[in-house]
């Protein structure tokens, strides 16, 4: 049986569902759980949203009526206890859940994953992973369009599409094929407006978060090679510039904008360790390199997070790594 059928199957046969996505949720995190959670509504499904992150203020619009909670907010053993099914999106590993860790992993309830990252490790009943898609929103799209148990319409169309066009970073990264334009087409003529989306999503910007994005670009450093361009936050830039962690995300891909830089790379200092983000065009692969760090994401963009240690004591380390697998995955 296809992963499909077998995943409409479990929405078929069970009563409530518990969505829930990774740490520092983007759009395609909030907008598959959006979809999803409308499709199961209109099914008449009892569903709740529980995440370890509030919803950044830039994608809150994708959940007018404030369904999603807070983990630390709820009872989250009640609710564990009294669903039938708990569904992971745009994550392949428990861990990316963060503090929801322990209790999620302990439930028997049927668990699902539906995801694009690649090394996925099995830790579900079902586990719908697929790295050809752009976003676990074209999964979703894709999965409803051909179990038709619901209409894409503006409702799921506006999730989706702001996870499309995140993931994608607006239609232009590596993994975008014709098929993706013609989906974007579907939302479109669903009442979806770009450049409405596009505004809520990208130009909302506090000024502080501005200032730091310049603050950023201003320590941006050139490797020997003029392979590497990377930056660094220092918490006490972040806290001076009165810019909230979450609006760093992002910065990094102003590294590849350099003519003939092939990784970028922004070090972000935090209170209890560091932040590694990782960029690169081609085919050099920063999940593996983020791996090395005991991070994870994809080809073109990865990231580590290390606890209690000092920037110092990683900076030469990664880039060294970095320049190696340069050498390594340039020619291929
Ligand atoms: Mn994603």
């Amino acid at each position: 049986m296809s992963l499909f059928k077998q995943l409409e199957n479990i929405i078929r046969n069970n009563n409530s569902f518990l969505l829930t996505t990774h740490v520092n949720p983007d759009a395609d995190a909030v907008g598959s759980e959006m979809a999803l959670y409308h499709l199961l509504k209109r099914m008449g499904k009892d569903a709740v949203i529980i995440n370890h992150n509030e919803t950044p203020d830039n994608i809150q619009f994708l959940d007018p009526e404030n369904v999603i909670q807070k983990f630390e907010r709820v009872n989250p053993q009640q609710i564990i206890d009294e669903v039938d099914v708990i569904i992971f999106l745009d994550l392949n590993q428990i861990t990316r859940v963060a503090s929801m860790t322990e209790k999620l992993r302990s439930s028997s309830k049927i668990k699902v994953v539906i995801d694009h990252h690649q090394d996925a490790v099995n830790f579900a009943d079902l586990m719908i992973t697929d790295t050809n898609a752009n976003a676990t929103g074209e999964i979703l799209y894709n999965f409803i369009v051909q179990s038709k148990l619901t209409q894409i319409d503006y409702e799921i169309a506006l999730p989706i599409y702001a996870a499309i066009v995140t993931d994608t970073g607006s239609f232009r990264y590596e993994r975008m094929n014709p098929n993706l334009h013609l989906i974007a087409s579907e939302l479109l003529k669903a009442g979806i407006v770009p450049h409405e989306v596009a505004d809520k999503i990208y130009d909302q910007s506090r000024l502080s978060k501005i200032k730091l994005l310049g603050y950023a670009l201003s320590t941006m450093v050139l490797s020997e090679s003029g392979n590497i361009a990377y930056m660094l936050i220092t918490t006490e830039a972040l806290e001076n510039s009165g810019a909230f962690e979450s609006e760093v995300d992002g910065f990094v891909n102003y590294c590849l904008a350099i003519k003939g830089v092939k990784v970028g790379m922004l070090f972000f200092e935090l209170k209890d360790g560091i932040k590694v983000s990782f960029r690169s065009k081609g085919k050099i692969p920063m999940n593996k390199l983020a791996a090395e760090f005991d991070g994870g994401g994809h080809t073109n963009a990865a990231a580590t997070r290390l606890f209690n240690v000092k920037m110092e004591d990683y900076l030469k380390k990664i880039i060294n790594k970095a320049e190696e697998y340069i050498s390594e995955y340039s020619n291929k």
